[in-house]
Parts: structure tokens; C-alpha cells; sequence
């Protein structure tokens, strides 16, 4: 049996978390919070998630992760047959994770821990997300999913990163990722629909509170 290790608030969590319940891997998980030794024995670079295989190896990196399950358990695959179009959903991936997770997961302390953020980072960031959003444009197909007509794990990824820059852009950056990209807001409407994203997101919403918990908890030790 695969264990999952991480918590249901965090995005990249989620990907992996999304893929195991869509093709009906059994899997548990374990509750762990980054900076414990826990997650550093399972992930060395002490980020979450990590997966520990059945036969007992511990994996991390979600992109990593995911293509991992998709070796093992090939059925209801999660990337096209032909290579170029399983290249293109790994570069909708790549995309979405450079220049939309991780500028704007730059601006979370500010959301999350009331922070205050430099205006010039701000800038870059913005910069950065309007690479994002621009290649996103050209990139994405919604017929109707991200690259056509199977969803793959380009609209896994894609709709977990969002939520990073869903979280950031409105209070921070006076501007919201959804309407940037034609059809986007209507995708991921129709994503949060999906049977599996129901429970991802249930489970989010139930870990929330613990969540903002371990959060304050650290913030004040750093300020220690
Ligand atoms: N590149 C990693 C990023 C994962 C990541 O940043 N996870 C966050 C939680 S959402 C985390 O562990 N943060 C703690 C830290 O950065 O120390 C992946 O794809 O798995």
C-alpha cells in the first residue's frame, strides 16, 4: 500500500493526492507538517508531499510522484499516448508550476502570515505570472479539457496550482488569474465539479483550521 505524506491544505499535496483518488489507487495518509524530522525522513528537502512506494522507498516532488503513479498504475492513464501530446502536457505543467505557482507563492507570507512584501517584488512577480498567463493563453485548448479531449495531468496540475495565485492576486496584486486566460474560469469551474476534487476540497477546507495553526506556530519561532 502506497502512504501519502503531507496535509490536505497544501497545493502540491493535492496534485498527487487528486491523482491516486481518480485512478482508484489505495493509498493512506499520513499527517505530517513541513520542518518536522517526520517529513525530513521521507522528503530531503523537507517539502511536501512525499509518497513511500509499497515496496517501502520514500519519493518526493509532486511532478515526480505523479509520473511514478502513472508508471505503476497505467490504467485510467493520466497522459496521452502520442509523445508530443504527452510533451504538451508536460510543458502545461512545467508552465503552470515556473510561472504561476511559484512567483506567486512569493507573495503567501504576506497572505498568510500578514506580512508585509517589498513593492519591487510585487512587480517581478507580476511580471513573472503575466509569462504564466500569456503562455497558458496559446497553450491551453479546453475542448474540454486542458489539452483536449481526455483530462490529463495538465488540468490536475493546473488546478492546483491556481490556487496559489488565486489566494495571492486579488489582496496583494489587485488582480485575479482566472479572467486572464479565455475559457480558464469556466475549466475550472468545471473541475471543482468533479467527484474527486469534491473530496480533495472537503479535505482541504477540514484541514484548514489546523493549517493556520501550524502556520502562526512557526511564524512566531522565526521571529524568536
Ligand atoms: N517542488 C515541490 C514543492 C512542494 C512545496 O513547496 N510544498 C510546500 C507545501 S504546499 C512545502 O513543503 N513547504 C515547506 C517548505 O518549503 O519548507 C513539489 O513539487 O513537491
Amino acid at each position: 500500500m502506497l502512504t501519502l505524506h503531507g496535509f490536505a491544505a497544501s497545493n502540491y499535496y493535492n496534485i498527487v493526492k487528486h491523482c491516486l483518488l481518480y485512478k482508484g489507487v489505495p493509498f493512506t495518509e499520513h499527517l505530517v507538517y513541513p520542518g518536522t524530522p517526520e517529513l525530513l525522513a521521507v522528503s530531503p528537502a523537507g517539502k511536501v508531499p512525499a509518497l513511500t512506494t509499497a515496496a517501502g522507498t520514500h519519493l518526493s516532488e509532486s511532478s515526480v510522484l505523479v509520473e511514478y503513479i502513472e508508471d505503476v498504475y497505467p490504467d485510467k492513464p493520466l497522459f496521452p499516448a502520442d509523445p508530443e501530446q504527452r510533451a504538451r502536457v508536460r510543458q502545461v505543467m512545467k508552465v503552470a508550476e515556473l510561472y504561476l505557482e511559484l512567483p506567486a507563492r512569493r507573495l503567501l507570507p504576506a497572505v498568510l502570515g500578514n506580512l508585509t512584501v517589498h513593492d519591487s517584488v510585487k512587480k517581478e512577480v507580476q511580471a513573472t505570472l503575466d509569462k504564466g498567463t500569456a503562455s497558458l493563453a496559446q497553450l491551453v485548448k479546453f475542448e474540454p479539457w486542458v489539452c483536449g479531449a481526455e483530462l490529463t495531468l495538465a488540468d490536475i496540475y493546473l488546478r492546483y496550482v491556481l490556487a496559489i495565485p488565486k489566494m495571492v492576486g486579488p489582496g496583494q496584486l489587485g488582480w485575479e488569474v482566472l479572467p486572464t486566460v479565455p475559457g480558464l474560469a469556466e475549466w475550472d469551474a468545471r473541475m471543482a465539479e468533479e467527484p474527486v476534487s469534491r473530496q480533495v476540497d472537503a479535505d482541504q477546507q477540514a484541514n484548514m483550521k489546523e493549517f493556520r495553526a501550524y502556520v502562526s506556530k512557526a511564524i512566531s519561532a522565526a521571529k524568536k
